[in-house]
């Protein structure tokens, strides 16, 4: 009995697949956004999709990759939708099945989050049941071409036909009530395609087409208002009034004052201390998890003699030291800019995994993250001295919410998947040997040291400056080793010694710079950097996978 034409039936689809994620999204007000379908189903998606696709998507999208993730699940969804529509032209069943899979799909995806709990399967139930039903009414329903046929044939059922054991969504053609005209038969068999489309006369009747687009822009309509509205309204039952209530005690160890001349203040060159909203904001949430202080919890457990759990509170009590550290990603490409430079507030991790007693041989602490991510960062880092810190505060405010409020933590040294662990609600003594920490398996390296690095601000690639005197200025790292000498050179002729600016520490980046006399032409300007240990930055160049880039950062400017 398909009475919809395939357009009509892909459209029905596609309705119903918006129905039923912009549905789901007012539910997630109440069950937290993750539970929403499109982000449950979304971050599955960057849980499994390959590194190459992923760091593709990176390059491509930069910042907005999960933006571009979840628009392009929709679409997928969406696609599929049109499909399912077709589906369900030619039998209903058909098309209500595959809503039940994606429903399941939604539902497994929103159980399987870390934290998850079995109220999490309501967004995509109640948007499944609510998309089946919305396609039911375009094929079947009050909103199907000839919604008077179906009760007619309903109504008895000897004309249902014996043969669909899903109880009569497709009569044979032979049982329908009023056979058409024989011109219009054979206009419809014209129509009809391999795939045995059944043609349909009343699609082109002004009638069913006015009603069959009133219901589709309806509901399309209403479900994106559900789902733009519902979706800001999640957002809004955040923790930002839980974090401005957060007052940080007084520093027992404040960090050093940044010497003079530490920053060199000039435009383009990234700023010694970068400010909070210029931070580089890197992790696998789809949604920022929003940690309540007032319920958080830090274990500090698995392999070791006492273990500990510690309320916010108790960790605000504890004697608190401030640190300059650089943080970096693994995924900075030489001459990127993941990295920057904050001034953290925390307690050292040191001290709380002394207490906590860690057993011989527990050589990795794992950070776990509400949301499930996790760290491994080598015990005997964390225990040697440097200033490892459960961080609280960045630059003097509660810890961002993207940054990881309430608490995370901040390693001097070592990249920040292996360390930097955000949204931190478990440090777990284990070893190297019996747990993979997120990235690993994914092919990163287990050990993450922060390669010895230096970058060009100024000149930018590809600008004009003029002939004479011109500052080339960046930023050069080694962090914990600290940065002893800094190079440039032009057109690849002998090295210069740059002047490095003082920092507060060997635990963040410095500012160089070095005069150049410019002469008119294309040019080519490199920079090298050498750490306290003697090495210099190798030229050979390497990906950024497993375990950081190598290279030197080279800009060509044209001097005019
Ligand atoms: N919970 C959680 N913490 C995380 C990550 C993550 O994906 N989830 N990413 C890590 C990575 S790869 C980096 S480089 C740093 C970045 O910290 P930032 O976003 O504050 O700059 O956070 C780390 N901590
Ligand atoms: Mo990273």
């Amino acid at each position: 009995m398909s009475t919809l034409s395939r357009r009509r039936a892909a459209t029905a689809g596609v309705v119903a697949t918006v129905v039923a994620l912009g549905t789901a999204e007012p539910v997630a007000v109440l069950t937290g956004p993750r539970s929403a379908p499109l982000v449950a189903v979304g971050g599955l998606v960057v849980d499994l999709v390959p590194e190459p696709l992923k760091q593709f998507a990176i390059d491509v999208f930069g910042t907005y990759d999960k933006v571009a993730l979840l628009v392009g699940t929709a679409l997928l969804l969406a696609a599929f939708g049109a499909l399912l529509g077709l589906a369900a032209a030619r039998r209903l069943v058909v098309g209500l099945a595959g809503i039940a899979a994606f429903t399941a799909l939604g539902v497994a995806a929103a159980l399987t989050r870390a934290g998850a709990n079995a109220f999490d399967a309501l967004p995509s139930l109640v948007g499944g049941g609510l998309g089946a039903l919305t396609l039911r009414a375009f094929v079947a329903g009050p909103l199907s071409p000839d919604p008077g046929r179906r009760e007619r044939a309903g109504t008895d059922p000897a004309e249902r036909g014996g043969t669909d054991p899903a109880g009569g969504d497709r009569a044979p053609r032979a049982t329908q009530p009023s056979a058409p005209p024989p011109a219009v038969a054979a206009l419809a068999r014209e129509g009809e395609s391999p795939g045995g489309w059944e043609p349909v006369r009343h699609d082109d009747d002004a009638e069913s087409r006015r009603r069959f687009l009133r219901g589709a822009g309806l509901l399309t309509g209403a479900a994106a208002v559900a789902g733009l509205g519902g979706h800001w309204l999640a957002g809004r039952r955040g923790v930002s009034a839980a974090r401005e209530a957060v007052t940080l005690p007084a520093p027992a160890a404040p960090a050093p004052q940044v010497p003079a001349g530490a920053d060199l203040s000039l435009p383009r060159l990234a700023p010694y201390v970068t400010p909070n909203r210029e931070f580089y904001r890197i992790d696998t949430a789809l949604v920022v998890p929003q940690v309540d202080p007032a319920t958080w919890r830090l274990r500090i457990h698995g392999r070791v003699r006492n273990p500990i759990e510690l309320s916010f509170d108790d960790l605000l009590a504890r004697p608190m030291v401030e640190r300059y550290v650089t943080l970096a990603c693994v995924s900075n490409e030489v001459g990127g800019d993941l990295i920057g430079n904050a001034r953290w507030l925390g307690v050292p991790i040191k001290e709380l995994l002394d207490e906590a007693g860690p057993e011989d041989g527990a050589d990795q602490v794992v950070g776990r993250a509400v949301d499930g991510w996790t760290c491994g960062t080598p015990t005997s880092v964390l225990r040697d001295g440097r200033d490892a810190l459960l961080a609280v505060g960045m630059n003097g405010e509660p810890l961002p919410i993207q940054h990881g409020f309430p608490v995370r933590m901040v390693v001097p040294g070592l990249y920040g998947y292996v360390s930097a662990c955000k949204w931190l609600t478990e440090l777990e003594l284990t070893s190297f040997a019996d747990f993979d920490a997120y990235w690993v398996p994914r092919g990163w390296s287990a050990q993450g040291p922060i390669k010895t690095q230096s970058r060009i601000d100024t000149p930018r690639p590809r600008s004009r400056p003029a002939a004479g005197p011109v500052t080339v200025a960046g930023v050069a790292w080694a962090q914990h080793r600290g940065i002893r000498r800094v190079e440039v050179r032009v057109d690849g002729g002998p090295w210069q010694e740059a002047t490095p600016a003082p920092a507060v520490s060997a635990d963040t980046w410095v500012q160089w710079s070095w005069r150049w006399d410019a002469t008119p032409g294309e040019h080519t300007l490199q920079v090298r950097a050498t750490d306290t240990t003697g090495e210099t930055q190798t030229e050979q160049r390497a990906p950024v996978a497993p375990d950081g880039a190598t290279g030197w950062h080279t800009v060509r400017v044209t001097v005019g």
